[in-house]
């Protein structure tokens, strides 16, 4: 029989082994081959019941297909979180792509505040790339979620691609395959074919989708960074790093030696500088709480998985320590949890910002 892929994650199908990629009970595949559509159990769970199984993929495949891109003649549409540039960052993403066209794309426009213009938003994404070393040909922003610019991003391609496949590579979460199924539904009317979800690591192997002259557009499976707070969270948590609606910021006026909580998952001090505002990017639901800085270590141990949450009591069993990262801050700056969000500090000021244990915190030009 000749080989058959998950249409919702890429897996070859099999129906042996319960516990890899791709399996499918007998009788569910074929009732699947009668319609043509074959989803494997993971993505049917998925699907249905938003429930994840886990399956191991490794950072292997994902170089190997790094690699096919570079070894094709196609045009590579390269997508990024704008809520999370950091965190969106391929590492050597500019050797791998070597001589093709990087179209670059900043998904997850829906979820900046309204106030904020995109002009600016590109420009601000096109210097982060050239700092990374990508100099790609354009930069658009999209919403996969909302179906904003999806026609401008399908003309843009079709100038662009001159015939060639098209890859569209990103580290996991960014809305690849949101994005793909975005495309799809605007030229067929087919909806959510390709299975999406907010856990790290959904889409596992390349999935093709024919265009009209016999060339692909190909979903890939994103890298999972160990240092995105994706990585250390579980089912529940997970909804308070991945906002779905407009972000309000909200602005806190501190005092020197107070202290923010990020929910259960970080942590700001205000070490030393004038009384000033600090303005919070989080997802509307993530709560925030200020107390005295002398304390806080006790008020956290105290506090955590119960007032300070996420993480629950039972997400905080295997959840990092708070790791303080301290930073003493000119000008405008965002201090950048990363994938949770930012807190932009007008400045002069020294600031501690505390993560989990392996998460990265980053200080960048200001967004906003
Ligand atoms: N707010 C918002 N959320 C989005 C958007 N696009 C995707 N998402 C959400 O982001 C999460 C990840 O989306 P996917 O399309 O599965 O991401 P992916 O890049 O294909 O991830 P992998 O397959 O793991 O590499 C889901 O919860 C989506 O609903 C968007 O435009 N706006
Ligand atoms: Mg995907």
């Amino acid at each position: 029989m000749e080989a058959l892929f998950c249409i919702g994650c890429g897996a070859q199908i099999q129906t042996q082994e319960k516990d890899q990629a791709g399996y499918t009970p007998q009788s569910a595949l074929e009732k699947g081959l009668e319609t043509n559509e074959v989803y494997c159990q993971r993505c049917f769970r998925l699907r249905h019941y938003n429930e994840i199984t886990d399956v191991h993929i490794s950072d292997d495949a994902f170089l190997k297909l790094l690699h096919e891109v570079g070894d094709s003649h196609a045009l590579v549409v390269n997508v990024v979180d704008i809520f999370d540039f950091n965190g969106s960052v391929i590492p050597g993403l500019p050797r791998f792509v070597s001589g093709n066209d990087v179209l670059l794309v900043g998904n997850k426009a829906d979820i900046l505040p309204k106030s904020v213009k995109a002009a600016k938003v590109k420009q601000w994404l096109k210097e982060r790339a050239h700092e990374e070393g990508l100099r790609p040909v354009d930069v658009l922003l999209t919403s996969a979620q909302n179906h904003y610019a999806i026609k401008e991003l399908i003309e843009r391609i079709e100038e662009l691609r001159k015939s060639r496949d098209v890859y569209v590579v990103g580290v996991t979460n960014v809305g690849k395959s949101t994005l793909i199924n975005a495309i799809i539904r605007e030229i067929t009317g087919n909806k959510d074919v390709i299975t999406t979800s907010r856990f790290p690591g959904t889409t596992l192997d390349k999935i093709e989708i024919p265009l009209d002259d016999g060339s692909y557009i190909f979903d890939t499976p994103g890298i999972i960074h160990r240092h995105q707070m994706a990585h250390y969270l579980s089912g529940k948590a997970l909804k308070y790093i991945s906002p779905k609606k407009e972000i309000k910021p909200k602005t806190y006026q501190l005092n020197p030696e107070q202290t923010l909580f990020l929910g259960g998952l970080g942590r700001f001090d205000f070490i030393s500088g004038e009384k000033q505002g600090f303005t919070a990017y989080f997802d509307n639901n993530l709560q925030l709480h200020r107390t005295k800085s002398r304390g806080a270590d006790a008020f956290y141990d105290k506090h955590v998985g119960g007032l300070l949450t996420p993480p629950d009591k039972k997400e905080l069993e295997d959840f990092p320590q708070l790791v303080k990262h301290e930073f003493t801050l000119k000008e405008k700056t965002d201090v950048v949890f990363s994938g949770l969000g930012w807190i932009r500090v007008k400045g002069p000021a020294r600031i501690a910002a505390w993560a989990p244990q392996g998460v990265a915190v980053v200080t960048r030009k200001a967004l906003i």
